[in-house]
């Protein structure tokens, strides 16, 4: 089973400055960051990454959200990552979300919601590979 998930800190939540209390909840809870970055994603590449979304009503908002800043995706490890992290973030819409999750806390509505988690193992997989270079995944550390 894979134990990766990708996460983003998207550009509401950075614009909101909460990059630094989001990773803290993220690192608290168990997880590894195996790859970090900061970008600001072109039309084509946000288009590209919310494909799965492109019938949506809402996907044209979603492309224009996520490239009004940038935004820092994060290749996470952990047992059961993907659901341990969506559990994490809680619900899309963050009226919906559980207190003490990462939506309850930081984001501003269903749309600027503050994190990205990956929904399965095969998109976790394909997500990540959409940021990241094999080699750019450290591995075995704390020593
Ligand atoms: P998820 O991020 O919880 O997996 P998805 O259904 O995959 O939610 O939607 C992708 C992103 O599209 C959401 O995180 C949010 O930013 C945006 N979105 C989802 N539903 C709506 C909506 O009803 N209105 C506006 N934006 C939405
Ligand atoms: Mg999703």
């Amino acid at each position: 089973m894979n134990n990766k998930t990708l996460a983003i800190i998207k550009p509401d939540a950075v614009n909101d400055n909460y990059i630094g209390e989001i990773i803290s909840l993220i690192c608290k809870a168990g997880f590894k960051i195996k790859a970090l970055k900061m970008i600001k994603l072109s039309q084509e590449a946000a288009k590209a990454f919310y494909e799965i979304h492109k019938n949506k009503p809402f996907y044209n908002d979603l492309v224009e959200y996520m490239t009004s800043g940038p935004c820092v995706p994060i290749a996470l490890e952990k047992e059961n990552a993907v659901e341990d992290y969506r559990k994490l973030i809680g619900a899309t819409d963050p009226a919906k979300a559980a207190e003490g999750t990462v939506r309850k806390l930081y984001a501003r509505s269903v749309q600027y919601n503050a994190v990205h988690g990956s929904d399965s193992d095969e998109n976790a997989a394909k997500e990540i590979a959409f940021f990241f270079a094999n080699k750019e995944l450290i591995e075995n550390y704390p020593a």
